[in-house]
């Protein structure tokens, strides 16, 4: 059929904006991560390092305190409860955004965030130059720039799908998926614990033999959990400043579109249904125990969590609010928690595969079951690949609408509320691992009480 010259142009027209909004969208999600990153990078200096630091130590003394039988089963059991709530929570956000349906009515009533094009290497110097007196930047800008950037700009590149250059205002968009960062990063952490497991195990088979190096991850992870007890007390300060910045920042909610607010209405049903409800049943069924005493034990770590957006920077009080308030057995925190803050996330399962359909609702774009099937799996994969660092849900997420051919450029769609998202959950993603954590302690009671020589020697110096 021979369309008409007006028809082409139209054609044409609409190809070229459609272009023209997924360069901008992947620009600005390109900010977004290299925000999260040097973000991270620069809080990452303390989070980090505390973060391996208490990991590698923790992860040690607990295998070492356990005999590879026991630490066997144990393992077993935490990957079976992480699989159980991860598959609920995602089961949980597709239903409730299948019944609420937040997208409907069509993509053009939505409001568009405002989309400036970024230049990575400026943002990025912007922050170096916060950081440092002027001169000292000044004088290694034209290097730096080159070549820190070319990081940044590599390191961007995993973002998503697209390859920003150098200059930030060209960005060309590539046809191959590569792996976003949040993956790198957690396959990075899950190397680590999986490596300190292993070294754990040995020292542990070694007895005597291994006791100057057992006595030596005690006195550093002694030392990490001191310096948490310090910053433990003004994290809450820190936290109320951190929100009530980002509060005011805020444009005014009632002009969020009714999408977006049903959107984020939908999320914490979610997330409050997961935490409120499933997770402190799942404790009560198996421990019979009080859930909510429990959960009250874990306070200062879910408001830590609320604060940092970061599953890591809580893990050590995570650490501190199970072992000293709910006097969960240190074998079983220093095997589980760190495992869980790496690959289990149950609120960002739930939100991934939520986000997910409700994208495609936006673009009336009706998933069959198959697809549906598809986004649960691709959203339990991505959420066990998220980093516990702010806004890793977000990235991974390009994932599950890349695995049914959903627009990733939509992404921009939800960016306005994601900061407050993020924290909700994280929250129930530390929620989530610390209440495995009695849950295990509980099912491995039998072994952590047996082998006397073993356990209870090491456990007390443990
Ligand atoms: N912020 C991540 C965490 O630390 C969760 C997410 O981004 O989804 O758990």
């Amino acid at each position: 059929m021979v369309q008409s010259n007006g028809e082409n142009a139209q054609r044409n027209q609409r190809g070229l904006h459609q272009i023209r909004s997924a360069i901008q969208t992947r620009s600005l999600l390109a900010k977004k991560r290299v925000e999260n990153i040097t973000k991270s990078d620069v809080k990452g200096f303390f989070t980090r390092n505390a973060f391996v630091l208490l990991t590698v130590a923790a992860v040690i003394l607990g295998m070492a305190a356990l005999d590879g039988r026991a630490s066997g089963r144990m393992g077993m059991r935490a990957v079976i409860y992480y699989t159980t709530t991860t598959v609920i929570a995602v089961f949980i956000g597709i239903v409730l955004v299948l019944i609420i349906h937040p997208g409907k009515g069509s993509k053009d009533e939505f409001i568009k965030q405002p989309i400036e094009q970024i230049n990575p290497a400026d943002a990025f110097l912007d922050l170096i130059r916060n950081m440092f007196p002027p001169n000292i930047v000044e004088a290694c800008t034209k290097q730096f720039k080159t070549q820190y950037a070319k990081r940044v700009v590599h390191v961007t590149m995993t973002v998503n799908d697209t390859v920003v250059t150098l200059n930030g205002s060209q960005v060309i968009t590539r046809e191959e998926m590569i792996p976003v960062p949040g993956l790198v990063n957690g396959v990075n952490a899950l190397g680590l614990v999986v490596f300190s497991i292993c070294f754990g195990l040995i020292i542990g088979g070694m007895r005597e033999k291994g006791q100057p190096l057992k006595d030596f991850f005690d006195c550093l992870n002694e030392v990490i959990m001191r310096l948490v007890a310090i910053i433990m007390w003004y994290a809450p300060i820190g936290i109320l400043f951190l929100i009530a910045g980002k509060i005011v920042e805020m444009d005014d909610i009632a002009d969020m579109g009714g999408q977006l607010g049903m959107y984020t209405v939908t999320v914490i049903c979610g997330l409050l249904i997961h935490a409120v409800i499933v997770l402190p049943t799942l404790y009560f069924l198996v421990t019979r125990k009080n859930p909510f005493v429990f959960i009250a034990g874990l306070l200062q770590a879910l408001i830590t969590a609320l604060g940092t957006s970061s599953s890591s920077a809580t893990l050590p009080i995570t650490f501190k609010c199970l072992e000293e308030n709910n006097k969960v057995d240190k074998r079983v925190t220093r095997f589980v928690l760190p495992v869980g803050a790496t690959i289990n996330m149950d609120g960002t399962a739930l939100y991934e595969a939520l986000a997910a359909i409700f994208i495609a609702q936006v673009n009336n774009y009706d998933l069959n079951f198959g697809q549906i099937l598809t986004i649960s799996i691709t959203a339990t994969a991505a959420s066990i690949g998220a980093a516990g660092i702010p806004q890793a849900g977000l990235v991974t997420m390009v994932i599950v609408l890349t695995s049914v051919g959903l627009p990733t450029d939509d992404i921009t769609l939800i960016i306005a509320v994601d900061w407050f998202l993020d924290r909700l959950r994280t929250t129930t993603n530390v929620l989530g691992d610390s209440i495995g954590a009695g849950i295990v302690e509980h099912l491995s009671r039998h072994e952590l009480q047996k082998d006397p020589e073993v356990g209870n020697s090491v456990v007390e110096e443990v």
